[in-house]
């Protein structure tokens, strides 16, 4: 009897994959492995309530606004709860800047090497009506000496000093999509093991597509730049995705190809979307596939951050997409700058 047929094998779980992949990087301690354990033991928590959101009290809105004014979601509040718990019981992390809370959250663990930023529940409006919701988080290594708290200097780094950075969408199926520097891997979530398995081995996006996904419903606040790119776009017959939940229209596009904009508008100038717990994580992770991410012009992983909570424009996909949005954007800036030569 051949026993291979009978049992295919169900895969590498992540934590599996974690150990093997800390082999690669021989001085390796295994605190870095120890720590995005302790994510994904996080992830699984939160996915379980956002599954019974519906069943008990934790949908809805908590009836306080974040730093950023927006209205919080009792989801957004478990969810903070919940991570800063898993990495301050971990030991790895000293400190953790969070979209939740004004101010950094010293674990108290001193002795740790590593500051997570993180949005805990990104697109938490989405929860009452089911549509995937998302957790984003970076990994970076203190600056400071250990021994201490962590300070401004450890978290604020610009996006190239990422160590890791990923995300999990709570879709249809729960996913969490990570790298660390070699490339993209993404894992599935089987709730009847409670383990993540590898699904989507060395992710790489295609290098253009058809998919453009931002709010259209902002465009009489878009610049002469912005709104001509989008004119392209329409004119080149791409399909308009926006779901409004910025990790389920990363994920589509990064497995599709397409391109996803914040931008700058007259209410916002700087965007919507924050640099330091979403767009680093997710122009890392679009890098390490292939693909391209940028305010319009500076490489997101290069803008240099002056606060926990700054905003950023995004355009981060598919190469050719980026790199023609930001040919449109030039002209913004080349008009400005005569302008201000005048
Ligand atoms: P708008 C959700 O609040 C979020 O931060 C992202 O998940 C999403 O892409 C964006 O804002 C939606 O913003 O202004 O289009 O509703």
């Amino acid at each position: 009897m051949d026993h291979n047929k009978l049992a295919l094998p169900v895969g590498t779980t992540l934590d599996r994959f974690i150990m093997r992949k800390q082999e690669d990087f021989p001085y390796a301690t295994g605190e870095l492995s120890q720590l995005l354990r302790d994510i994904a033991l996080a992830t699984k928590i939160v996915n379980r309530e956002i599954n019974r959101s519906g069943l008990i009290d934790i949908a809805g809105a908590y009836g306080n606004r974040n730093v950023q004014g927006e209205e919080q979601q009792k989801l957004d509040v478990i969810a903070n709860i919940r991570f800063i718990r898993a990495l301050r019981n971990g030991g790895e992390v000293c400190t953790i800047i969070s979209e939740e809370d004004e101010e950094m959250i010293q674990t108290g663990n001193v002795q740790g090497k590593y500051v997570v930023a993180i949005d805990p529940l990104d697109g938490s409006s989405n929860i009452d009506v089911n549509v995937s919701i998302g957790t984003i988080f970076s990994i970076y290594r203190r600056v400071s000496p250990t021994g201490n708290e962590g300070n401004e200097q450890d978290c604020l780094q610009t996006g190239t000093h990422q160590v890791a950075a990923g995300y999990v969408i709570y879709g249809s199926s729960t996913m969490m999509v990570y790298t660390t520097g070699n490339g993209v891997n993404g894992f599935t979530y089987e709730p009847s093991l409670g383990e993540f398995f590898l699904s989507h081995p060395q992710i790489t996006t295609p290098k253009t597509g058809a998919i453009y996904s931002l709010n259209e419903g902002n465009s009489n606040e878009f610049s002469e730049a912005m709104t001509a790119y989008v004119d392209h776009c329409k004119q080149q017959g791409y399909s308009a995705r926006y779901i409004g939940s910025l990790v389920a229209d990363f994920h589509r596009n990064l497995l599709k190809g397409g391109i996803y904009i914040y931008p700058a508008t007259k209410k916002a100038p700087n965007g919507k979307l924050r640099l330091m717990y979403e767009c680093n994580a997710l122009a890392f992770i679009v890098e390490q596939a292939g693909g391209k991410s940028s305010d319009g012009r500076t490489r997101t992983m290069e803008l240099e951050p002056k606060g926990m909570h700054e905003r950023c424009p995004l355009f981060i996909g598919s190469t050719e997409l980026v790199e023609k949005a930001e040919e449109f954007m030039a002209r913004e800036y080349e008009a400005a700058t005569a302008a201000a030569l005048k």
